[in-house]
């Protein structure tokens, strides 16, 4: 039995770091924003709780980037994340803010309230440590080549290359990215949630009473780590930005993002109810409260294992549904911000709403197609090509087409008013499509209800398709012509015409969640109020009073021209350029050279500006022994040097092939600049770079010491 008393649907938290992008607003936001709309229309208590995740490394990785604060970072971009959402139609009831004080008590009673019962654990544990920033490195803050794939710049959680997922100690030459040296590795305390304590339960939950309700995705992405075996976890960061751990011997320690950020939903809640004199504990301490997360893929594990352990320590309520989607990918690429290969909601909003010939109702286009390609099992495809024929030939071909005829010709034939049905003259077409209305109605309920987004859309724009069929069956506007010969005709075309009015008017009411805007509009036409879309009107032919005057019909959706796609695609095209462009300029700038081809030949007598000892002081020379050189093939200038560093035998790319011959240098030492961040070029990660100088004739000469000396031996 169903004992729903009410609905409280989260979506995931966005960081407030940067713009979001099609993919994230198809991932969670249109889905559970589609879900909730349809409660409403069914009259249930809902309550759409979302807001900014301003906490986490991200934010002060954003802020050095834009060379700001933290703050500045988050005051940037959650009023234009909560803009965005907005245009778009998404329609929270809160979007909140993780950094709202009310938000930073929660998370810490929160907290407290467990570890007062002894529901975490404290433990010691060595993590990397920059004694330059005197500061621990959270995993983000540590680069160094992936064991995997090679690639230099891979971080301490992830190599963004190949995708692997990494702890700190297992990158290759770890350097801190805020000072760039080495890190060292210093004892730590942190509070743990002792996961593996609680795996019985979740097993249960989540393989035994879920099973047949949670998405196939979700359930094996649950296996697999129930399967692995929990492990602890810490909750705990060596962190600036956040909330502060609130006990004692806590001091410099945040609360891990993942910790703070899903309590977010209830702070959210909590400040709703504060802003409308309701209870907030009702929310998330009744059963009868229906709590379902909309989230993408890689929050899996957090809403569907750690957050539940803390909701169920916390004697809060559990999820009932964790709806996550896979991603979405653009024009045969990951979307990738890195790669700026893209699109965001604020491109978007600025190209195809705040546009003269734009407004909501290009909201609703870009619902539509979003809704069509959800990734709600594997993940899916936005191309431009695709959501031109989404628009031209199911939009204005189907949908606004078949709203579009009947309006004119219920003008023409009918003299702009509902016209009656004469019931015995109904003929087998005219009941199928009574039918048809009918069965939309329940089919759309079902698939809503089972998240199949897809699916229900596609019931409903079916049933326009079958509308326009109708009408072309019917042809009134033929029997209009024979009028005058046979009168009694005009019974058929009212007949036609009042069916496929009351089907405009199911049109709004099934279409409303997924396309608000046109279901506005379309109420509009037919002069009836917003409470007409309730969705217990629906399936029904009696919405619309017969002898009712509507309106002109109105331009419901644009087409879609050819050179607009075009524009997109080279827009899209350029943005990954410039970024590639950037990004090979700031290597070049990190590496001191040309990245993936030789260092320029040395131009550089005009001396440069006054550094400080410590600027010196980190750049880690050393000596070393080229043990092996050989050419690489297709890079005419680079040379790939073996270096005897003493300890160690580097791989080191070097521009100096026009100079010398690979057998020449065997043997040869050379001074290293040993502290450079990898880089890859022609493929080949380099460790380091070799010091050269020119003679005069402008001949490359090694930079070494004038005896031999032991290698690794350090230059000062
Ligand atoms: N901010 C991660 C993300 O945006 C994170 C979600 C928090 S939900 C509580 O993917
Ligand atoms: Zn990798």
């Amino acid at each position: 039995m169903n004992s729903t008393k009410r609905y409280l649907i989260t979506a995931a938290l966005p960081y407030a770091n940067g713009l979001k992008h099609i993919g994230h607003l198809a991932g969670a936001y249109l889905p559970a924003d589609i879900y909730v709309r349809y409660l409403r229309a069914q009259q249930r208590e809902v309550l759409f709780v979302c807001g900014s995740d301003e906490h986490g490394t991200a934010i002060p990785i954003q802020a050095k980037k834009e060379g700001t604060t933290a703050q500045a970072i988050i005051d940037k971009y959650h009023p234009i994340i909560r803009q965005n959402f907005q245009d778009l139609l998404i329609s929270f009831d809160i979007y909140h803010r993780t950094s709202a004080p009310i938000h930073h008590e929660t998370a810490s009673q929160f907290f407290k309230d467990l570890n007062d019962k002894g529901d975490l654990e404290v433990k010691e544990s060595e993590q990397y440590y920059d004694e330059q920033a005197q500061t621990f490195l959270a995993d983000r803050f540590i680069q160094g080549t992936c064991p995997n794939c090679g690639f230099p710049q891979a971080f301490g959680d992830q190599c963004e290359k190949c995708g692997t997922s990494l702890s700190p100690e297992q990158l290759i030459n770890p350097v801190s990215t805020l000072s760039g040296h080495k890190p060292v590795k210093k004892a730590t305390k942190h509070w743990y949630l002792p996961l593996d304590k609680h795996e019985a339960w979740l097993r249960e939950w989540i393989l035994g009473d879920h099973k047949d309700d949670w998405k196939g995705n979700v359930l094996g992405q649950c296996k697999s780590w129930l399967d692995g075996g929990l492990q602890p976890r810490a909750v705990t960061r060596d962190l600036d930005w956040g909330v502060k751990v609130p006990v004692e011997g806590a001091e410099g320690k945040v609360l891990y993002v993942w910790f703070d950020a899903p309590i977010g939903y209830i702070s959210a809640t909590k400040q709703y109810c504060k802003d409308h004199g309701m209870n907030a504990d009702i929310l998330w301490n009744d059963k009868d409260t229906k709590l379902v997360h909309f989230i993408g893929k890689d929050n899996i594990v957090f809403h569907c294992i750690i957050f539940p352990v803390m909701l169920k320590l916390h004697n809060n309520i559990l999820p009932d549904n964790v709806p996550a989607n896979e991603f979405v990918n653009l024009e045969g690429d990951k979307m990738s911000t890195s790669r700026n290969w893209k699109l965001e909601m604020q491109d978007y909003i600025d190209d195809f709403i705040n546009k003269e010939n734009g407004g909501p109702a290009m909201a609703d286009v870009l619902r539509y197609y979003l809704t069509t390609i959800l990734p709600e099992n594997k993940d899916s495809e936005f191309t431009w090509k695709g959501f031109q024929d989404a628009n031209n030939s199911e939009l204005v071909a189907i949908f606004g087409n078949f709203v579009n005829r009947s309006f004119v010709l219920m003008h023409k034939l009918c003299n702009g008013k509902v016209p009656p049905l004469h019931a015995t003259r109904l003929d087998a077409k005219d009941e199928q499509l009574i039918k048809d209305i009918e069965d939309a109605k329940i089919k759309i309920e079902q698939a809503i209800e089972h998240y199949k987004f897809r699916e229900a859309l596609f019931e409903v724009i079916d049933l326009a398709r079958k509308g326009n069929r109708y009408m072309q069956e019917k042809e009134p506007w033929i029997l209009a012509k024979s009028l005058e010969s046979n009168p009694l005709n005009q019974q058929l075309i009212d007949n036609c015409l009042h069916l496929c009015l009351q089907l405009t008017a199911n049109l709004a009411i099934f279409i409303h969640p997924f396309l608000p805007h046109t279901a506005k509009t379309l109420c509009h036409m037919m002069k009836v109020v917003d409470k007409m879309l309730e969705w217990k009107n629906g399936g029904r032919i009696k919405l619309l009073s017969v002898g009712y005057s509507l309106r002109a019909p109105e331009l419901l959706f644009r087409k879609i021209e050819d050179s607009e796609i075009a524009t997109q695609l080279d827009k899209l095209k350029a943005g990954a350029r410039a970024a590639e462009e950037a990004k090979a300029k700031t290597a070049a700038l990190l590496a001191g050279g040309k990245p993936d081809a030789a260092p320029e030949k040395a131009d550089q007598d005009s001396p440069k500006a006054e550094i400080q000892f410590d600027d010196f002081a980190k750049i880690d020379l050393r000596v070393g022994t080229i043990k092996s050189a050989e050419r690489i093939p297709k890079a005419d200038k680079l040379l790939k040097l073996e270096v005897d560093m003493g300890s160690e035998v580097r791989t080191i790319c070097s521009g100096i092939a026009a100079y010398f011959s690979p057998e020449a240098i065997i043997g040869k030492q050379v001074t290293v600049v040993a502290n450079l961040a990898p880089r890859k070029m022609r493929g080949i990660v380099s460790n380091g770079m070799i010091l050269m100088s020119e003679d005069q004739n402008g001949q490359l000469v090694f930079v070494n010491p004038d005896q031999a000396v032991p290698n690794g031996k350090t230059v000062n």
